[in-house]
């Protein structure tokens, strides 16, 4: 049995993130919440209306500014199989937003607030890797060396769905590299 303190289990997938059996998925967003392309856009598809209404109502409660770069909020996960999305917003290299440490709060903090809402098995996408034009092994060793040194309780699986055998293998030999 593993103990809630204890550090997860990290596996490396090839898939898509809107159909795991798992507690909570992570959206990389954008500080608007208004849904977009990439993982956002398939997301928001596959949750329904009702993920859009809710992300308004966080906006309009909670980030009147938007959400900003490194943070993380959770909503429920509507149609989707996982009850919650965690939506966070990773730096935008094409925006100067080339600090590794806004990368490493993105997933630190999705961690800690899928933690929060109890969630024991959290599945994450390369955030930046895509629209906001990051380099794919720059995201796998941040990613796995974060989940590594974030405390999380009670989360005992983190799975990293990766969209492209680049991205899938940028992460193996990360998570090879940090063993
Ligand atoms: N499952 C898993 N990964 C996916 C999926 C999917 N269904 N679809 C795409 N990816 P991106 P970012 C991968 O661009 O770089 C949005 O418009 C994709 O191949 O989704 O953080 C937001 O609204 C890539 O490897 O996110 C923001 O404006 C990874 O997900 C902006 O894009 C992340 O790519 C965020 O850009």
């Amino acid at each position: 049995m593993m103990n809630g303190n204890s550090s997860p289990r990290i596996e490396v997938v090839r898939g898509d993130i809107t159909t795991q059996q798992v507690d909570a998925i992570v959206n990389a967003a954008n500080s608007g919440l208004f849904g977009g392309g990439g993982v956002d856009g398939a997301i928001h598809r596959a949750a329904g209306p009702g993920l859009l209404l809710e992300c308004r109502e966080v906006r309009h409660n909670t980030w009147p500014e938007g959400l900003p770069v490194g943070h993380a909020v959770a909503t429920g996960g509507h149609d989707l199989p996982a009850r919650w999305v965690v939506h966070t917003v990773g730096p935008n290299r094409h925006a100067g937003q080339t600090d590794p440490a806004l990368l490493e709060s993105s997933f630190r903090a999705s961690l800690e607030t899928a933690a929060g809402l109890g969630a024991r098995s959290v599945a994450v996408p390369a955030i930046s890797a895509g629209i906001y034009g990051w380099d794919a092994d720059e995201v796998a060793r941040i990613a796995i060396s974060t989940v590594r040194t974030t405390t999380a309780p009670g989360v005992e699986l983190v799975r990293f769905v990766l969209f492209s055998d680049r991205l899938l293998e940028a992460f193996q030999r990360a998570l090879e590299a940090s063993r």
